[in-house]
């Protein structure tokens, strides 16, 4: 593999390069017309425009990069996050024109992409699944007696969905049927297919998910966990490796699941298996992601690899050197996502001019970084502007660490989701490990942000005076 091109934008575009440029291949950028002065296209060896600012008509045009691909002599694509990524039609248009598609088989991505054939896949594997229904649901009164059964309440999702999208949790039976009709022309409308099914409805989980890695000759490895409970409106905020509750029995546990979910698949690559897991600790599988995911440095830095590196060289036929039983977690990482979004106002996106843009530095601190002073922040894609990865030997270091680097970042310009990270990371629910998916929505309140701001500002202004009467007294002193 002498050149790749990246299908995308932003930090995973320059993350992904950084590692590319590390192995002496060459690195192909797209870009849209909004995009023309990112940091990715200046970051590249080459850089070609493919089209407008709207996704649709630039980053998503798999058609135009598989041509800007063949054009320049492109051995192999990496998708990153989001966009093609997880687009089977785009894996496959990869695999007819004889460019490798770095990530798994376009047969893979289809079936995960379908929960209800992700179910029917996993089935032989033993892999523990929440009871509810495993085919899409056409009897509705049989299916109530299903739920009746299950016990309310239950969640209906959409089989075309995932990440949260299609979901509707049905309290009891009295709303069933009206839920159920909602349900199903909304996924009709929404993904362009009715299906859906239930499952029991978990209350209060937290989410964890296993980072997998697989070569093209059936082996497959697991890289841990990542706790991924702290979310909003399911997107997620801080991750962190490994969880606070697993034990080493429950991580083997788990982790076997994941690399059987792989197997079901025959999977190629990086890839993430999403589980619940509820009070008493009992794991359930709940989606794959095929794709590297956003999260992926808090499981690169505790288990010593860099995970794209891992991906080109499987893509390349290269059998994985790595063995389960080498691997070992070394110590605790932490991610927070930094988002050009106001968390004293609903979250809304912030957009304008990034007047100032300094970011962290120092040991045991990674940025992500896709932004740089005085750019516009384009409404077109997701606001994300960097993810910043803290490491300590302990859970509390990296805590620490974390306060410290949101801290030394100086922003000015747009509203940030800085200070929310440092709520969260100073929160009591947080330190002890003691929360589930509800973390957000049962302790955060603006309110509480303007008030932990407040006693900062006062302790901060109290710190300068300080300074300022202790200068005082050395210039009395007279000469
Ligand atoms: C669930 C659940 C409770 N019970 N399934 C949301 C994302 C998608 N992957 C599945 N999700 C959930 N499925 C059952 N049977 C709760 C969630 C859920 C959730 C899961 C992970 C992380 C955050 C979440 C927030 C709300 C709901």
């Amino acid at each position: 593999m002498k050149k790749i091109l990246i299908a995308n934008r932003g930090e995973i575009a320059i993350r992904v390069m950084r590692t590319a440029k590390k192995m002496g291949i060459k690195t192909v950028a797209v870009f849209s017309e909004a995009d023309r002065n990112s940091p990715h296209v200046k970051y590249a060896d080459q850089a070609v425009c493919i089209g407008p600012a709207p996704s649709n008509e630039s980053y998503l045009r798999g058609d135009k990069i598989i041509e800007v691909s063949k054009s320049l002599h492109v051995d192999g694509i990496h998708p990153g996050y989001g966009f093609l990524s997880e687009n089977a039609d785009f894996a496959e248009l990869c695999e007819a024109n004889d460019i490798l598609f770095i990530g798994p088989r376009s047969k893979a991505i289809r079936v995960m992409g379908s929960k209800l054939a992700a179910k029917e896949t996993v089935k032989a594997y033993n892999i523990p699944m929440v009871p509810g229904t495993d085919e899409a649901i056409t009897d509705i009164p049989k299916a109530k007696k299903i739920a009746e059964d299950i016990g309310f309440p239950i969640l209906i999702k959409a089989s075309a969905g995932g990440g949260g999208k299609g979901m509707r949790i049905v309290e009891n039976e009295a709303e069933f049927e009206s839920q159920m009709d909602r349900a199903i022309s909304e996924a009709k409308n929404a993904f362009g297919d009715g299906s859906v099914f239930i499952e029991k409805y978990v209350a209060s989980p937290r989410h964890i998910e296993i980072q997998i890695m697989a070569d093209m000759y059936g082996k497959v490895i697991h890289l841990f966990e990542r706790e991924c409970s702290i979310q909003r409106r399911h997107q997620k905020v801080v991750e962190e490796a490994p969880s606070a509750v697993l034990t080493p029995e429950l991580r083997e546990k788990m982790g076997q699941a994941a690399i059987n979910v792989a197997r079901s698949c025959d999977y190629i690559g990086a890839g993430t298996v999403e589980f619940l897991l509820d009070e008493n600790l009992n794991f359930y599988f709940l989606e794959m992601n095929t794709r590297l995911q956003v999260e992926h440095p808090v499981s690169e830095w505790i288990a010593g690899v860099d995970l794209v590196e891992l991906q080109i060289k499987v893509a390349r036929g290269e059998h994985l050197s790595l063995k389960q039983e080498d691997l070992k977690i070394n110590g605790h990482a932490l991610e927070l996502r930094v988002y050009a979004e106001d968390p004293m106002n609903d979250f809304l996106p912030s957009v304008g001019n990034l007047d100032v843009y300094k970011l962290p530095e120092g040991k045991n601190i990674r940025v992500d970084n896709g932004f740089e002073q005085g750019m516009d922040i384009p409404i077109y894609y997701d606001p994300m502007l960097s993810k910043l990865i803290t490491y300590g030997d302990t859970r509390e270091e990296a805590i620490e660490l974390m306060i410290k680097a949101i801290n030394d970042y100086e922003i000015k310009g747009v509203e940030t989701t800085l200070p929310f990270g440092r709520f969260v990371c100073e929160h009591d629910a947080f330190r002890s490990g003691d929360f589930d998916t509800h973390f957000v929505k049962k302790y955060y309140s603006p309110s509480l942000l303007e008030k932990q701001e407040h006693i900062e500002a006062e302790i901060a202004a109290k710190i300068a005076l300080k300074h300022y009467l202790e200068e005082q007294k050395i210039l009395r002193i007279p000469n």
